[in-house]
């Protein structure tokens, strides 16, 4: 049978870390959680995708160049790699997004795998129409993925103990997951899931 559901982690990288350029405050302790997401996508042999920001050293997403931000998740440096205690299996799908100087790029959707497939033509050749979704950051990435991801039609279920704000302003996650819930997210956590699992 085709599969239907995958498991999306959002940009777990160490500059979203304590000790990272760009800490998302107890942004690593997504980390065991997702682990034991992706336990339960493998059992099921349901994809996983990693998407990771991947920017160029100069772009208008900084600070320095015009942007918000201060310099985070440069390409090939150690910040941009993924969290170490990350268990992603081998065959987990890294799409990368942020390399256009000129885009912020916070979606998810706004992603390209290494050989260049966009993230959409992916989930359409895999034939998902429902993503499960944890990672960083609450009131970024993952409320843009998740907010493109019912825009593309698909049904999205936010993994709500495995998500992190970054909270530039107080509140700025709670009012992320509101809006998400308001579009269509659904909210899961994990013994919820681990009780019905996805298929
Ligand atoms: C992100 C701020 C800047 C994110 C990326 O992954 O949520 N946030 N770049
Ligand atoms: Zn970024």
């Amino acid at each position: 049978m085709k599969s239907t559901s995958a498991l999306l982690i959002v940009d777990v990288q160490n500059d979203f870390c304590p000790g990272g350029l760009l800490p998302v405050p107890e942004g690593d302790r997504v980390v065991p959680l997702l682990n034991r997401y992706m336990e339960l996508f493998r059992e099921k042999k349901l994809p996983i995708i990693a998407s990771r920001d991947w920017h160029p050293a100069i772009t208008s997403h900084f600070r320095d160049f015009g942007g918000i931000w201060p310099v985070h998740c440069v390409q090939g440096s150690e910040g941009a790699r993924f969290h170490r205690d990350l268990a992603l299996p081998d065959d987990a799908i890294v799409i990368s997004k942020g390399q256009d100087p000129a885009q912020d790029a916070y979606s998810a959707f706004q992603a390209t795998t290494e050989s260049g497939v966009s993230f959409p033509e992916l989930l359409k050749e895999l034939g998902i129409t429902r993503l499960f979704v944890g990672g960083l950051a609450t009131d970024y990435c993952v409320k843009e993925s998740v907010l493109d991801g019912l825009r593309h039609g698909l049904a999205v279920t936010l993994l709500e103990d495995a998500v992190r704000g970054v909270n530039l302003t107080p509140g700025d996650s709670a009012r992320a997951i509101e809006n998400m819930v308001v579009a269509g997210a659904v909210r899961m956590n994990f013994s919820r899931l681990q009780a019905d699992p996805p298929s």
